[in-house]
């Protein structure tokens, strides 16, 4: 496994389906009406079960660069952490919503004391978000947040192809701690 230490906490990439992950958390890329949709999405709502819309529509949505919490219902994670990337346009401001989406994620796992956390490649399918620049944002966030935040043990990276974890590998050689 791929792996890198900052501090006593671990980023770690693998390839895999997120909907089977064992971590305390799990992170959606979800559409502001958290519906189901496609995607990671529809994969995350089918595997949870109703349960989950159930919930999630008594939320009233969520903002591109924000995070919102539910349970896990038929998942093994516990919880569920819906967040909304943007849409690739070209401007700055992609790179600072999409930052902030792992930012509120991980600030909601710390004050859900989740401790190990399972996040899929936020925008980078259906919203558009070239893989390598996604790669350096999210990874560097991650490492920002774990310095400043031991009570989270591991965060990793359930990357759907196997040219995902690549270019994720590659990227996270360049993350300095
Ligand atoms: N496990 C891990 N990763 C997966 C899985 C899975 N089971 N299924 C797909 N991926 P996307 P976005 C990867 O499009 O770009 C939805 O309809 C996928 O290969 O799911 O943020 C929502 O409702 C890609 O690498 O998310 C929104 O409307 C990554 O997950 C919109 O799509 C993210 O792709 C969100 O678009």
């Amino acid at each position: 496994m791929d792996e890198l230490r900052v501090n006593n906490s671990l980023i770690q990439l693998v390839q895999g389906d997120i909907t089977m992950e064992e971590t305390d958390a799990i992170v959606n890329a979800a559409n502001k009406q958290l519906s189901p949709g496609g995607g990671v999405s529809g994969a995350i709502h089918k595997a949870a079960g109703p349960g989950l819309w159930e919930e999630a529509k008594k939320i009233d949505g969520c903002d591109t660069g924000e995070a919102t919490i539910t349970y896990g219902h038929n998942l093994r994670a516990k919880y569920v952490i819906h967040t909304v990337g943007p849409v690739y346009s070209g401007s700055p401001e992609d790179s600072k919503l999409l930052r902030s989406c792992f930012m509120e994620s991980l600030r909601l796992a710390s004050t859900h004391d989740v401790k190990t956390i399972s996040f899929s490649a936020i925008s980078t399918g259906i919203f558009g978000y070239p893989v390598p620049e996604a790669a350096g944002v999210s990874l560097r966030a991650v490492r920002d947040y774990l310095l400043e935040h031991p009570e989270i043990q591991i965060v990793r990276f359930v990357l759907f192809s196997e040219n995902d974890v690549a270019v994720f590998r590659k990227t996270l050689e360049t993350v300095e701690i």
